[in-house]
């Protein structure tokens, strides 16, 4: 259009200057023509009225002529008419002839070619014939004529000249714009249809399949070129970026102008609980609600969740909401209520009796019920719901967190056809073989293919998702790109590796370590220069807690040295308390704990202390700050936060992370003492190495991994995501105008 517009404009402009330089010989061309026409027509006149002036002269008939003269001038050109026998008489004249005609001047207007005479009433144009006659005295004839319609004419002609200019000018841009527009789709289109991998040549007959395959490579490369250059920007812009929340901020400004955001998990960020007669504000010991609750606060949207708190209730408004952080609030919590059935049939029974144990390879069965199942796909459905009353606009981004909402991105996409649907995973995704033991599996990979895009938090996963795919839906899968279509939808697969807040809040590393070695110290009544080896998580069997104690027991096996020298503090938050194996699990890690306590303890303090109950996050940067090790031995882990936070907190650059290979962060952090949970004499040698580490080892490793963690931070991984979908998006705008086009 723009091209048209710089072609069609200097045209107009040029038949405009054209119309402008014709205008005044259009004048003198009409005037020529119309006085010729004028000295024809005097002449006629003068040889049509020349016998019936004579007869009437000859019989002397001056008053006949004269009314003669005003009879023939009614003519509305014809101005009038005179006749002078003499150069000195007087002239026998019609009503209408000029006064300043007198006989003595005629001899000046005879000869041939036009004589005009200025008027007040306008030009005239006047024509005098000589009289010749054998019967009569000679004479002239004076013809005058009224030339006004001329100029009228003139003005006419230029008139209708410049309208015929414009038509021209309009039909010639019309006809520009119509063959620049044809031309550059057909040039669109047969470069679509080359990065599409289709001929050029598309000729009839039949050499028309090689040739066009002979342009296949061209295309190919093309497009692998255009998709490098792609990945280059990305890779270089989000490297060019220090992610912080004010970048975060800046990014989802400038990239997705302040788009509604809603998140969805199972756990809410901020859970109000009831303690007598005032209300605690708690903050949940979990991966997700730890990497998510920065990035709401950066772009303050709705996060939708499981209103879980014995006050939940008493603190959300009339339509459930809650600002938070309750200090300073930035975002809003949507709680959705769930029923006690539903809880105990999505949430313990299919979420973490059948999805958790069947994600994780941690050696639980899964349990599936069916009733289960009913409540999972309920509880979905209501969420969805949410999520629609929720969104402020038709196309939301929304971001829906891990294993409980499997089936919510299919049903966000029923009601919310053009919605940005991210799900992050983040748990592991099992082999195809150990998925399939799930009864509703072509449901679940059905509900989760509704998003746009799927992450887990490494490459490992998205294989055995795709794999997954591959194996049990009629689904295409493009391993080149990663993309799923299924259903006509294309679903992106991506590895997003998760990570922490960096720098950690300050209050999180205020506290000097001096101080925290100190204090945590004295509270476990370990003496000063006691060593001390922390664990912190949820008190779940995949975290490997018990292969973690074998570890121990293993150590004070093989080196003595360290009974009583070292300890163990194992901060274990409840978690899924409901679960039988859950609880199972806590009398085995109890009774484990107590056992080889019981075995060492007589040689001075105990060498686990088992912390079974919630600490805040303050205390558990603490406990990582007054620490020589941090021991992360899960059994298998999508990524595992902890590992990162105790690098995170260790600003001194000292410290020991071991850390299990089954973890996600063992493949980001390999400067980690990196173990086999199952092997305890392996790890057991590990404990040992750390404990007497040099502190210049200590500190090169730490910081390798403190550059690492600083440098992936959660801005990133949520940054990534949310760029990705914002060029999904524009991609989606471009294709659907390019589809109005070619319509
Ligand atoms: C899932 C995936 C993935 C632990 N005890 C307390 C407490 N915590 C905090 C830790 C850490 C978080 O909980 C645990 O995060 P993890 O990543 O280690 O594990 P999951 O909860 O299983 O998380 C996991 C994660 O999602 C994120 O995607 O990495 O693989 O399983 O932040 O510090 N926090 C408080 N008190 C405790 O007693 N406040």
């Amino acid at each position: 259009m723009k091209l048209s517009l710089r072609f069609v404009l200097p045209l107009i402009l040029v038949l405009a200057g054209i119309a402008y330089a014709v205008a005044p010989l259009v004048d003198q061309f009409t005037l020529r023509w119309f006085v010729k026409d004028l000295d024809m027509r005097s002449t006629l006149i003068v040889n049509t009225i020349q016998e019936p002036l004579q007869e009437l002269l000859q019989a002397g008939k001056k008053t006949r002529v004269v009314e003669y003269f005003n009879r023939i001038t009614q003519d509305e050109r014809f101005y009038g008419v005179g006749y002078c026998a003499t150069p000195s008489g007087t002239v026998l004249a019609s009503r209408s002839l000029p006064k300043q005609l007198h006989c003595r001047d005629l001899e000046s207007w005879s000869g041939p070619g036009e004589h005009l005479l200025q008027t007040e009433k306008g030009p005239l144009h006047v024509t005098v014939r000589p009289q010749e006659s054998e019967a009569a005295p000679a004479g002239r004839l004076v013809l005058v004529h009224d030339m006004s319609f001329i100029t009228r004419r003139s003005e006419e002609t230029k008139r209708y000249l410049f309208y015929f200019f414009m038509g021209l000018a309009a039909v010639v841009s019309l006809i520009t714009v119509v063959i620049a527009q044809l031309s550059w789709r057909g040039w669109m289109s047969g470069m679509r249809a080359l990065l599409r991998g289709e001929g050029l040549l598309r000729q009839p007959g039949a050499d028309a399949q090689p040739k066009q395959s002979e342009f296949k490579p061209i295309a190919r490369d093309l497009q692998r070129l255009i998709n490098e250059l792609e990945s280059d920007v990305r890779a270089r812009d989000e490297n060019q970026v220090t992610w912080s929340p004010e970048s975060l901020r800046a990014i989802l400004h400038a990239e997705l102008r302040g788009e509604d955001v809603i998140v969805v998990s199972n756990r809410e960020p901020y859970i109000h609980q009831r303690r007598g007669d005032r209300i605690e504000v708690q903050q949940p010991a979990s991966g997700l609600v730890t990497a998510l609750e920065p990035i709401m606060r950066a772009c303050s949207g709705t996060w939708i969740a499981h209103g879980s708190g014995t006050a939940d209730r008493e603190a959300v408004d009339a339509n459930d909401h809650v600002a938070v952080p309750p200090d300073h609030p930035a975002y809003q919590i949507r709680r959705v209520w769930l029923t006690p059935e539903e809880e105990a049939g999505y949430y313990y029974g299919f979420s973490n009796e059948g999805m958790w144990p069947l994600c994780h390879i941690a050696h639980v069965r899964p349990t599936f019920r069916s009733s289960d199942w009913a409540q999972y796909v309920a509880v979905n459905r209501k969420f969805a719901e949410a999520v629609v009353s929720e969104s402020k606009t038709k196309n939301p981004i929304v971001l829906v967190q891990d294993y409980h909402f499997a089936l919510l991105p299919k049903m966000i996409r029923e009601k919310l056809p053009d919605a940005t649907i991210i799900t992050f995973w983040h748990i592991p995704w099992p082999n195809p073989e150990s998925f399939a033991i799930c009864p509703w599996r072509d449901e679940v990979l059905a509900g989760m293919l509704g998003s746009s895009i799927l992450g887990f938090h490494t490459q490992f996963h998205c294989n055995n998702f795709v794999d997954t795919v591959d194996r049990f839906i009629e689904a295409r899968v493009d391993r080149e790109s990663f993309t799923v279509s299924f259903g006509g939808k294309l679903t992106a697969v991506r590895r997003y590796p998760i990570s922490i807040e960096w720098p950690p809040a300050p209050e999180m590393v205020s506290k000097p370590i001096a101080d925290c070695r100190n204090d945590i110290r004295q509270l476990n009544e370990l003496p000063p220069e006691h060593k001390l080896g922390v664990g912190i998580d949820r008190l779940d069997y995949t975290k490997g807690i018990m292969e973690r104690f074998r570890a121990i027991e293993r150590l004070l096996e093989l080196h003595p040295e360290w009974v009583g020298s070292f300890t163990f503090v194992q901060v274990a938050a409840p978690t899924r308390t409901g679960i039988g194996e859950y609880q199972h699990h806590e009398a085995q890690v109890r009774e484990l704990a107590a056992r080889i306590n019981e075995r060492f303890e007589r040689r001075g303090p105990p060498p686990i202390v088992l912390k079974v109950e919630h600490h805040e996050p303050r205390e558990v940067y603490e406990y990582f700050r007054a620490a020589d090790l941090c021991f992360v031995s899960s059994l298998h882990d999508g990524m595992n936060l902890v590992a990162k936070e105790f690098v995170a907190a260790r600003d001194d650059d000292r410290g020991v992370l071991i850390l299990s290979q089954f973890t996600g962060a063992a493949r980001e952090l390999p400067e980690a003492l990196i173990v086999n949970p199952y092997d305890a004499d392996q790890c057991a040698a590990a404990l040992h190495v750390a404990l007497t580490m040099p502190a210049e080892e200590q500190r090169d490793r730490m910081r390798l991994m403190r550059g690492l963690v600083a440098e992936f931070n959660v801005f990133r991984w949520a940054g990534r995501m949310l760029l990705h979908a914002a060029s999904m998006r524009r991609r989606s705008k471009l294709g659907e105008r390019n589809g109005r086009e070619e319509r």
